[in-house]
């Protein structure tokens, strides 16, 4: 009995471990996923970004640190379509204009940017907090 819990915790223990492996290898095939992140502080938008490409899918990360409701909101998402996490919930569509985010709130925003240059985003409820994500390519040169 004890010989054969042994063994089945070796051979069990194998493929398990064998199936780690094979799980922790990333797909060969996995689209590049380039990020922003955007923090909401004392009223003012700050943006954290990489060289962002053209055609690959975005996304960006919003955090609320105030303690009071703000949005997110831009043109860019207009005739994009767009997938909007938030407390769990996913939302997509186009047309989507923005997302308000409650105090401590994360949200995130995916969508691919088609066309290079400066893509604004704004608070609605606050009308001087502004912020802009840059989309340079080496065609738009
Ligand atoms: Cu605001």
């Amino acid at each position: 009995m004890h010989k054969l819990g042994e063994y089945l915790f070796r051979k069990f223990g194998v493929l398990f471990l064998g199936f780690f492996l094979i799980g922790g290898i990333p797909p060969s095939s996995a689209q590049p996923l380039q990020e922003v992140k955007v923090t909401i502080e004392g009223h003012t938008f700050q943006t954290t970004q990489m060289p962002l490409q053209l055609d690959t899918e975005t996304i960006i990360y919003i955090t609320n640190k105030d303690m009071v409701r703000h949005d997110f909101g831009s043109d860019m998402f207009w005739n994009t379509l767009t997938h909007v996490e938030s407390k769990g919930v996913v939302t997509y569509g186009k047309g989507i204009e923005g997302v308000y985010l409650e105090p401590g709130q994360e949200a995130s925003i995916r969508l691919m940017l088609n066309h290079s240059g400066c893509f604004q985003f704004q608070c609605s409820i606050h009308k001087e907090m502004k912020g802009e994500i840059l989309l340079l390519t080496v065609d738009a040169v």
